[in-house]
């Protein structure tokens, strides 16, 4: 309604498609530069060419987004929707341009300028829209599903500030607001013609109609406006551009201030901020949750949001008939934070468009999908009845229903089984009752995934064993992967070209070519090459962080490498012990055959997890001491390296030689870090945890670095666990404990370390680390043995490469499709 045009059938869609060459690309580059932005040849910071350029780009990409966007809409087929709070784009100019193909031709154009691309790409602020995995993983997922031409929107959060700064300071982590959108977003086009209005609080009433059927209204609530941004998610050379909608919160026009007299207009725009506040923040935490009222307003403006708005496209085209609802349309709902997406399906099915309870339920159970991350019980999502009857009282009616209806189902499977029903309620009983979301979420779905095989073997073993052995037919496995166009062809451009000019480019969209590289691996002309890129990429990495990081590092040392979110499961902590181990075998002189190595440690704590932080702490002060002590000198190296994001990782993996995925066996469910050092050529260590098990088993067990614990084991140890008398047996780990427990690394900051040595004794550490010390140190010593003899360290390195094909998301989205959407794929000519 924003767009008044008289005439039927304006004439302003057939503009012939932009010129893709550097004369067409650098003509509008210079258009943009100095008739948009103001710019002129006296201005020399690389924001305005950045802007200029992708302002270029982003015109190519709409006139195909455009036709993609009407193709998907107006086929009869199916459409896919993946709900999700975090998207963790990263950098967008190298991907856009990359996947229109037009690399070359931008690159040639900015150098006749005189303007590096890289320097322009570095300009660009991370759109930091997530916490970690499973928000990269949103992002990896829309890339393949463009490149795939599957039609699949996404749908989340345009939060005004991403996740957070990290600068270190005195060897503490310190937050800073990351205001990503501070000098605007050239990706986003705003869509006030597909607003939404989201109901909070209130109450609900009851209506009998003409027809002596129940209505029932919400009523009496405090509304807030969604606002559509939508981003262009191209597809890799296949003139695909989906969709990533983001949902920013405003206050309704009418907010209040008719409720206010002219006195108090003030503070009825000030309320303004109230309806705003809801998506002006990513919360940062990631495996933790934490019941915050703003958090549950989030997750239900998304839900909301978006399920109005494909129902809304739904009836323009179908009016009210929704029986082919369920056969065209599904949600797939990434982890819990969307899931209150099961109730809201309700809500409008039958509230708003009259359906009958039992057909809407239909519907909802043949829509929606639910992955889960993660099994840590401080991560699944619990909401407390009393929050959200005055949040979302409509909503909370709903779930009532629902789980009565499921009590029937459980108590018609299992007569008279009282304890199981209380455990399989969604209601969770007590003083305060809880609606469990990840109940919800299984109840409401057709489909529940892991995200690799062990993870959804222990989803279906223990906790939701009671729901499997109701639905075994629901749960299934999707192992995580990740993109090779941004995590190889694009950040590690050297190597691409070997690849490519070995094997031809038909890995970027089948990453299962890569085997081919699997007899060079055996070939010294092909090792050299590949060990001088390598090289080159440390180097690289070398020149960029020098000088940030003060320490003389040398590119013949190991690159040993831990970056992810700082947590006790993943175990920074066993890192340090090795590394406190080598420095100790320096001290004492046991250095023959000495291997140098330089490890690095990034990632962010959740601001309130203090013990996260503590470890930040640590590994600074431990580095400090290493560092600078000239008779460890370039033996051994360490730092943390700040403000770990997307972008830092595309430097960071190409330049890796060995990747620690060090996690307590059970604990980690998938990991995708671990996916990218492999694609890169990194050589992992690595425990039986996560998709690390499968890595193994495609790279071979001989080309993995394995130690530790297994799940079973895990378990099995908890209730003999005595770290003490592991301290007692080990001399090495004995000697590692005392330099942490003599303030060695504290000296002038008493106790400060005690909280991680309590827990490190204790036999109650759910984590485990002392009983993974001695296999970690031995593995350690087994990798420092294959570092000494650099042919064979390389031969491993290109196998790795050669066996990462299957974590390419391109696969983990075809299986997907294959089992849980039935998308069939849509281009131009299809
Ligand atoms: C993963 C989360 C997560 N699992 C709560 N769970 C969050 C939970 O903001 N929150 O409240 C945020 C994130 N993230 C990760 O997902 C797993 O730990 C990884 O092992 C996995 O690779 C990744 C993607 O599946």
């Amino acid at each position: 309604k924003v767009f008044r045009i008289s005439h039927p059938k304006p004439d302003i869609t057939l503009l012939p498609m932009l010129g893709m060459d550097k004369e067409h690309i650098t003509h509008d580059f210079k258009h943009y530069y100095s008739h948009r932005l103001g710019r002129d040849e006296h201005c020399r910071s690389p924001e305005y060419a950045y802007k200029a350029i992708s302002l270029a780009i982003s015109d190519r990409m709409v006139e195909r987004w455009k036709r993609t966007y009407n193709l998907q809409r107006n086929q009869d087929g199916k459409n896919a929707f993946y709900l999700s709070m975090e998207f963790l784009l990263g950098r967008r100019l190298s991907n856009a341009v990359m996947n229109l193909g037009v690399d070359n031709e931008v690159a040639k154009g900015l150098y006749d300028l005189g303007l590096v691309m890289e320097e322009l790409v570095d300009a660009e602020p991370d759109a930091g829209l997530g916490n970690g995995g499973l928000g990269r993983l949103a992002a990896c997922f829309i890339d393949s599903c463009a490149t795939l031409n599957l039609p699949v929107t996404g749908y989340g959060l345009r939060y005004e500030y991403g996740m957070f700064i990290q600068e270190i300071v005195n060897g503490e982590q310190v937050e800073k607001p990351d205001h990503w959108l501070r000098n605007g977003n050239v990706w986003e086009i705003e869509r006030p013609e597909y607003i939404t209005r989201i109901k909070f609080g209130g109450r609900t009433e009851t209506h009998i109609d003409e027809n002596g059927h129940k209505r029932i209204c919400w009523v009496d609530t405090r509304d807030v406006l969604a606002m559509p941004y939508d981003t262009p998610v191209p597809g890799y050379k296949n003139d695909t551009v989906n969709t990533l909608r983001l949902w920013k919160a405003m206050a309704t026009e009418d907010f209040n201030l008719q409720e206010f007299n002219a006195g108090d207009y003030a503070e009825a725009v000030a309320q303004k901020n109230t309806a705003e506040n809801i998506t002006m923040v990513l919360y940062p935490n990631d495996a933790n949750e934490n019941g915050k009222v703003l958090r549950l307003q989030q997750q239900y403006l998304l839900a909301s949001a978006s399920l109005q708005d494909v129902l809304a496209h739904w009836v323009g085209r179908h009016g009210r008939d929704f029986s082919k609802f369920a056969e065209k349309n599904c949600f797939q709902l990434n982890d819990t934070h969307p899931s209150i997406a099961v109730a809201e399906l309700m809500r409008l099915l039958v509230d708003i468009y009259g359906l009958s309870w039992k057909n809407a339920w239909q519907i909802t159970l043949q829509t929606m999908a639910y992955t889960n991350h993660t099994l840590l019980p401080e991560a699944l999502e619990k909401w407390s009845v009393p929050l959200m009857r005055q949040l979302l009282p409509r909503l909370l009616d709903i779930i009532f229903a629902i789980n009565a209806d499921f009590m029937a189902e459980v108590s018609a499977r299992w007569p008279g089984d009282k304890p199981r029903q209380a455990r399989m309620s969604i209601i969770e009983e007590g003083s305060v009752q809880y609606v469990r979301m990840a109940y919800l979420a299984i109840i409401g779905s057709f489909s529940v995934n892991g995200v690799a095989a062990l993870h959804s073997d222990l989803l279906k073993q223990g906790l939701f064993q009671d729901f499997y052995a109701l639905w075994p037919e629901k749960f299934n496995n999707k192992t995580n992967g990740v993109t090779p166009r941004r995590w190889l062809a694009g950040c590690n451009p050297e190597l691409a070209k070997l690849i490519t000019s070995t094997i031809g480019d038909g890995w970027i969209t089948d990453l299962s070519h890569l085997a081919k590289l699997k007899p060079y691996a055996d070939d010294p002309a092909f090792r050299a090459q590949w060990r001088q890129i390598k090289q080159f990429n440390k180097q690289k990495l070398i020149d960029l962080k020098q000088q940030e990081l003060q320490i003389d590092i040398d590119a013949d040392a190991m690159f040993d490498v831990q970056v992810k979110r700082i947590h006790e499961y993943k175990r920074q902590v066993l890192n340090i012990l090795h590394v406190i181990h080598l420095y100790d075998r320096i001290k004492r002189g046991d250095t023959q055959n000495w291997v140098a190595r330089c490890v690095l440690i990034g990632g962010k704590a959740a601001p309130g997890y203090a013990m996260a932080k503590r470890i930040i702490k640590l590994i600074n002060n431990v580095a400090n001491v290493i560092n600078n002590d000239v008779q460890v000198g370039k033996q051994l190296k360490l730092a943390f390296l700040p403000n770990y994001r997307a972008s830092a990782m595309e430097k960071i993996c190409p330049g890796t030689d060995l990747s620690e995925q060090i996690s307590t066996a059970g604990k980690e469910a998938s990991g995708t870090g671990n996916m990218k050092f492999m694609m890169n050529g990194a050589l992992t260590i690595g425990t039986l945890d996560g998709a690390n098990i499968e890595i193994r088993d495609e790279v071979g067990a001989e080309n993995f670095f394995l130690f530790g614990l297994t799940a079973a084991e895990v378990e099995a140890t908890h209730a003999h666990y005595n770290p003490r008398r592991l301290i007692q047996q080990d001399s090495d780990l004995q000697r590692v404990m005392h330099l942490l427990e003599c303030g060695h690394f504290n000296q002038f900051e008493p106790g400060i370390f005690d909280d991680i040595l309590a827990s490190l004794k204790s036999p109650q550490d759910p984590w485990l680390t002392l009983a993974d010390f001695r296999g970690y140190i031995d593995t350690q010593k087994r990798v420092e043995q294959l570092w000494r003899d650099p042919e064979q360290w390389t031969r491993m390195s290109i196998l790795n490469t050669a066996a990462s094909g299957k974590f390419s998301s391109d696969r983990t989205i075809a299986e997907y499709n294959r089992d849980i959407w039935k998308l069939a794929p849509i281009t131009a000519d299809s």
